[in-house]
């Protein structure tokens, strides 16, 4: 099956002088380091060369440098290249950092990419080729980076039938009827992808781990899974597994899963020795206990911490980690009870455990309170676990952003989340500063991103979600970057750098979560989709049942009070936020459904009231995809025609889709309230 390499989808770099005037260095790539992971980076190398400037490069193994031009790649502490770069220099390049520097004199022309060890060198190769690609001149190649996050990681949801839970890209790449599948090639550019963004990790089945999936840490599947972890491994990504809390039962045939009994523990000890057997380099584990059905420490009257620590004290000698899900709550509740806040759960669960988890334990924390919503404010427990490992949750496939139907960009939203500033130590105290560790000086730290991609020919379903996982993997690198550069490197990587080209699809990117919130759930609303597939309007869907997701609208008011007057969600943000959020007039609109219940002539800042905003931002939303669709008609000839016509499709589904949310939820406002829209559009026979 043919598929694209996405951003990696080369092309010969033509136009100006650009490859004349970097000939001089392409003659040879010197090899100053013999290893698998230096041999792997030069021959990405030497691929991408012979496409961008159609040139075959000699490949060197050296000891010395011998040659007087070419890219040279070693390591910094490599004795050849002492003279080159400076002690400082070295020194700055961390354990998955890399520098390129450039040598321009009379008679060496070198360009040098080095890295402190096997991790950084693919990074900075990829690095390399993205600069050429972007036609940066010699000069401004010269660069040290490092990434900001320790783990940044991608979790797959993968079931081993082959379905994907919340996958809108075809089927699983790892499994299939019940096995894990063979086929490497996938799996070996699936692995480029994402060392091309800086990933280091990957969770490769869902975090509900049911039926066979329960048996993958053991010999059963733990031999091909070594296969697998080869593939990431040659591109510095470790291979990590979901467990289900009960395996000493299902798998051991104990009659407990009690962290504190000591024959699970042992369980536990033994199993985790025989995965490292198999996996040198094992990343570990990612749980999801006592939530959505899944069996956890509550079971036993134990903690989360006392779950957690069990495990990690099985993976510690190993350097195994154990990454705990924060994503805890009742999801049996009863929707007549008007006082419980499933907003409130992570926290309540979360926060008294704060310093009570080992130090390879880190709680992964969705970036909201409820669950991926188009809109929710940041989960207050980022700031409010100084004594704990934290990373942040983000859901790259578009299960409430639809589904890769819809056009919606994400890097806007996660930029704004990121940028938050928790005040939980005075201002400052961003959440990007939080989840890169260096607010509360934490050793692991970072991002996990659950996964939008399947088997499908262009990896994501709709050709556009592919820059969703590109964004994830450079906010997880550097948070601080700025999203219009991180969304434009994509456009011109992936569809070149034709003015036209650029512009719109920045546009297009830029604008797509805007729209998406105006047409579906404004103002902090969320949910009101269909339950269960969660794909399209359905305004009670989720108002009558267990799950906690209410919106309580009746015929004079619509939204839940969330203030310290109400469920008292807002007194777990620190004191500044939660005077904000509490005062109706000083939270943030696209909040304020979240935080407060709001009668309809309620008058908002632009003096419209809120329903009249209601019925505008509907109608705003369609005509926003009108424009999404004429920026893209705008590159008809432009773009590859295949990948133009899959995308105009969607973007006609969209459309269509997003008259159908403007007319079922405006419709639904105007039969609650009797309030006429002043423009007289929503009708209602
Ligand atoms: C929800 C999904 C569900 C996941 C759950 C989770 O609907 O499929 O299992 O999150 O994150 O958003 O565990």
């Amino acid at each position: 099956q043919n598929y694209t390499m996405c951003w990696l989808s080369y092309k010969p770099v033509i136009k100006e002088d650009y490859p004349q005037y970097v000939e001089e260095f392409l003659g040879q790539i010197i090899l100053l380091e013999k290893n698998i992971y230096f041999e792997n980076a030069a021959n990405e190398l030497k691929k991408a060369l012979s496409i961008l400037f159609e040139t075959e490069p000699k490949l060197i193994n050296a000891s010395s440098l011998y040659v007087e031009s070419g890219i040279i790649l070693g390591k910094v502490t490599n004795e050849n290249l002492r003279g080159f770069i400076t002690d400082v220099e070295k020194e700055a390049v961390g354990e998955e950092g890399f520098i390129i520097k450039v040598i321009d004199e009379n008679k060496k022309k070198y360009i040098i990419v080095a890295s402190r060890s096997e991790k950084g060198i693919i990074y900075g190769i990829f690095h390399l080729i993205s600069q050429f690609r972007l036609k940066v001149k010699l000069k401004e190649l010269n660069c040290i980076e490092n990434p900001k996050t320790s783990l940044r990681i991608i979790n797959h949801w993968d079931n081993m039938d082959g379905s994907i839970e919340r996958g809108y890209a075809g089927k699983s790449i790892f499994f299939a009827n019940g096995r894990i599948k063979r086929n490497y090639k996938r799996i070996w550019d699936y692995a480029r992808l994402l060392a091309s963004i800086g990933i280091n990790g990957v969770v490769i089945n869902n975090v509900n781990v049911r039926d066979k999936a329960i048996w993958l840490i053991t010999p059963k599947y733990l031999n091909d899974l070594s296969k697998i972890a080869e593939v990431f491994r040659l591109y510095g990504i470790k291979l990590y597994l979901s467990i289900n809390f009960a395996s000493p039962i299902y798998i051991g045939g104990l009659d407990t899963a009690d962290p504190l009994d000591k024959s699970v523990q042992k369980w536990w000890k033994d199993t985790v020795k025989t995965i490292y057997s198999y996996i040198p380099d094992f990343g570990g584990f990612l749980v999801k206990a006592d939530s959505e059905f899944n069996p956890g420490p509550y079971v036993y009257g134990r903690t989360h911490a006392d779950g957690a620590n069990m495990l990690a004290e099985a993976l510690g000698p190993y350097k195994g980690i154990v990454i705990w899900r924060a994503f805890v709550y009742n999801c049996l509740q009863d929707w007549r009870d008007t006082k419980t806040d499933r907003a409130k759960a992570a926290y309540d669960n979360f926060k008294p455990l704060d310093g009570k988890f080992s130090e390879n334990v880190i709680l992964q924390i969705k970036y909201g309170p409820m669950d991926f919503q188009v809109r929710e404010p940041v989960s207050p427990l980022f700031g409010a676990m100084e004594k704990t490992n934290q990373m942040m949750e983000f859901q790259i496939t578009q299960e409430y952003t639809g589904q890769q139907i819809h056009l919606c960009y994400l890097g806007t939203l996660w930029k704004e989340i990121l940028e938050f500033d928790t005040y939980c130590k005075g201002k400052g105290s961003y959440v990007k500063r939080i989840v890169d560790g260096s607010l509360f000086g934490r050793k692991y730290a970072g991002f996990a991103g659950v996964s939008n991609i399947g088997d499908s020919i262009n990896w994501t379903g709709h050709d556009l979600a592919q820059a969703n996982l590109w964004t994830f993997g450079k906010l997880a690198w550097d948070p601080d970057k700025k999203i219009e550069d991180i969304a434009r490197e994509w456009t011109i990587l992936t569809f070149g750098d034709d003015k036209k080209v650029v512009d719109n699809i920045l546009w297009m990117l830029l604008n797509s979560h805007t729209a998406y919130e105006k047409y579906t759930t404004p103002l902090g609303l969320g949910w009101m989709v269909n339950p269960g597939h969660h794909y399209g309007p359905n305004p009670e869907g989720y108002e009558y049942s267990k799950w906690g997701t209410y919106h309580r609208a009746d015929t004079k008011a619509i939204g839940v009070d969330r203030t310290s007057r109400g469920t008292g969600y807002t007194l777990q943000y620190s004191k500044m936020w939660q005077e904000i959020f509490d005062d109706i007039n000083k939270c943030p609109e696209e909040l304020l459904l979240f935080f407060h219940r709001v009668p309809y002539d309620f008058k908002l800042k632009n003096g419209k009231t809120l329903i009249q905003f209601m019925y505008d931002s509907h109608f705003e939303g369609v005509e926003m995809v009108d424009e999404l669709i004429e920026k893209w008609e705008e590159l008809r000839g432009k773009i590859d025609e295949e990948i133009f016509n899959r995308v105009h499709e969607r973007l006609k589904m969209q459309k269509e889709h997003a008259i159908e949310w403007r007319d079922v939820i405006n419709t639904y406002f105007y039969r609650k309230t009797g309030i006429p829209d002043e423009k007289g559009r929503v009708i209602y026979p």
